[in-house]
């Protein structure tokens, strides 16, 4: 395998507006980024990824974008951008922008004028049909309900928009459109981007005939993912978008991808693939539900060991995942993944470390290395996520109760991980001196950075630990290029794995059960390099892992 500059790395995701504001306005900025470099550095993060902070209406928080080369306001200038970029390259870690190139806004100047003549250049920068028989063109139901169709006033026209009816999806079939975005993406790229992540970019190729299918809800609509599912080629758009642009500027890039067709994980991340690397949603689509969040079932162990075990055998000898438990879209990890009676910082810190060291580029959502967890809103009123009123309609119609409802939005709404990040104990927790835009999660009186920062023992201390060893002299090339084997898997509730490198072998071991575990060890000769707890027993070739505990052990005699 040809090393590249980004293997090894760690990585962090910003969610700009509710990582650090400084100006008392509620919203975080780009000035707030700057300020928290040196923490982001001292956690031992590499890769910044920041979610949108382009020109936007803000439907769907900034993922609509109406400008590609304007900063939004709210989030500062693109001055200070500049001096982000420069901030961060002194620091050598490198910042990589969100590109957003499925759709884009409906007040972007591209749809405005294709609105005002449909037929002319721009209505060809999008998928304007006529509809059938007084129906939209097709049954697809958008990704946040309803059809996917929206209706031009006034004519016999829809355009297509699998997100938010706000979020016109673009035409990959028009050349003149694709060169616009791949000249938009080299002048961000000239600017000295470290990379993009790619949003929901399966979803540019498109049927062209656009069939419907049968439907698979009581709404007679089908899900508009089951076109991108039918439909091949969308790897040739792919290659063009990459020899276009990233390519030349060797970036680093890792895509949102959903329903890819299995047998192309070579073809997207494998050694010339599209991107550098894709997200690992394994785990995160095992919390589907048949028809939202409402049916939604609980994540059961077995099943997530197995899934996750499943996805790193499959990419490796082929490239690298990117390994989260959470990001802006999903519920705080340690909710989702950790077992309620494990639901405390050894459990928090036992998630991080099976997580953080298995085979791929590992991502950490802001908060979740001090522990954020999901916050409880009191109505619907108090979710500002597009989605989530979406999933809460969904849910009333299919006959829920209000209380179901919310309860559904309590386990799976966007905005769980949305909240603004606690920096300290303080007043708004330390996220600003004005009204924070979204609610904060009343736990910040003990979750914050400050008290964290100064208690060894707590879940940031533990994450830096365990960064620091991944990333360590004695073992970065076993945790970056060495394989992945599952161990103990006839073991109720334990999730471990052997990394293995040129001989040297390690162990990552954990206990999600509620009692205490035996393994035999393979070898009797083993180096505790990092654990939970204190007083792990690893002797005589045997190991006794409490409830809630992980430990990392070298074979030393091997
Ligand atoms: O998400 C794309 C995506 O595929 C959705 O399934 C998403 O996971 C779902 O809506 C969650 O409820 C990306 C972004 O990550 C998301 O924040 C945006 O809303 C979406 O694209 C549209 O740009
Ligand atoms: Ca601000």
């Amino acid at each position: 395998m040809t090393k590249k500059w980004w293997h090894g790395k760690v990585a962090y995701q910003i969610y700009p507006k509710s990582f650090y504001d400084t100006n008392g306005d509620g919203i975080g900025d780009i000035r707030g980024i700057m300020e928290k470099l040196d923490y982001l550095k001292d956690l031992g993060i590499d890769i910044i990824w920041i979610s949108p902070i382009y020109q936007s209406p803000f439907v769907d928080q900034g993922y609509d974008i109406s400008d590609y080369y304007k900063i939004d306001p709210k989030f500062g200038t693109m001055e200070e951008f500049d001096e982000l970029l420069l901030e961060a390259k002194k620091r050598d870690m490198g910042i990589v922008m969100d590109l957003v190139i499925n759709h884009c806004s409906d007040q972007h100047e591209w749809f405005q004028k294709a609105l005002a003549d449909p037929e002319g250049e721009y209505g060809d920068y999008f998928y304007f049909r006529k509809g059938k028989d007084g129906n939209p063109p097709s049954n697809y139901r958008s990704y946040f309900g309803g059809s996917a169709w929206e209706k031009v006033e006034g004519t016999e026209l829809y355009y297509l928009h699998f997100f938010a009816k706000e979020q016109p999806d673009l035409n990959w079939n028009n050349p003149k459109m694709k060169q616009e975005l791949f000249q938009m993406i080299n002048w961000w790229l000239e600017k000295g981007l470290a990379g993009f992540r790619i949003d929901a970019i399966i979803n540019i190729k498109k049927d062209l005939d656009f069939p419907s299918y049968e439907p698979d809800g009581p709404d007679g609509l089908v899900r508009a993912i089951k076109m991108v599912e039918e439909v091949d080629g969308v790897g040739e758009l792919l290659e063009e978008l990459k020899e276009a642009t990233f390519e030349k500027y060797q970036a680093f890039t890792v895509a949102e991808v959903f329903n890819m067709k299995e047998e192309e994980l070579e073809e997207f991340v494998g050694e010339n693939g599209h991107f550098s690397t894709m997200f690992d949603f394994s785990a995160h689509m095992l919390t589907f539900g048949k028809h939202g969040w409402y049916d939604a079932k609980e994540v059961e162990f077995d099943a997530w060991r197995e899934i996750t075990f499943e996805s790193q055998k499959k990419c490796q000898g082929i490239g690298f995942l990117a390994n989260i438990i959470e990001n802006h879209d999903e519920p705080r990890g340690v909710n989702t993944y950790l077992p309620s009676y494990a639901q405390n910082t050894d459990g928090f810190k036992m998630l991080a470390t099976v997580n953080i060291l298995l085979r791929g580029i590992p991502f950490i959502y802001q908060g979740q290395e001090i522990g954020m967890q999901n916050c409880r809103m009191e109505s619907i009123e108090e979710y500002d996520d597009i989605d989530t009123k979406n999933q809460y309609k969904t849910a009333l119609e299919s006959g829920c109760s209000k209380e179901e409802a919310l309860e559904a939005c309590y386990k799976y709404s966007r905005d769980n991980a949305r909240t603004p990040m606690q920096w300290s104990g303080k007043e708004q927790a330390g996220f600003t001196t004005g009204k924070p835009w979204l609610k904060i999660n009343p736990n910040y009186t003990q979750v914050n950075v400050e008290d964290e920062l100064a208690d060894q023992e707590s879940v940031l201390n533990y994450y830096k630990r365990l960064i620091a060893l991944r990333k360590s002299e004695e073992c970065k090339e076993l945790f970056t290029y060495g394989s992945f084997e599952p161990a103990y898997v006839d073991k109720e509730k334990i999730y471990a794995y052997y990394r293995s490198l040129n001989g040297k072998r390690v162990l990552v071991a954990a206990n999600f059960g509620k009692d205490a575990m035996e393994l035999e060890l393979a070898d009797d000769n083993c180096k505790v390099l990092l654990s939970n707890m204190d007083g792990a027993e690893a002797f005589g070739g045997r190991l006794v892992l409490k409830p809630c505990q992980v430990i990392v052990l070298e074979e030393v005699s091997k």
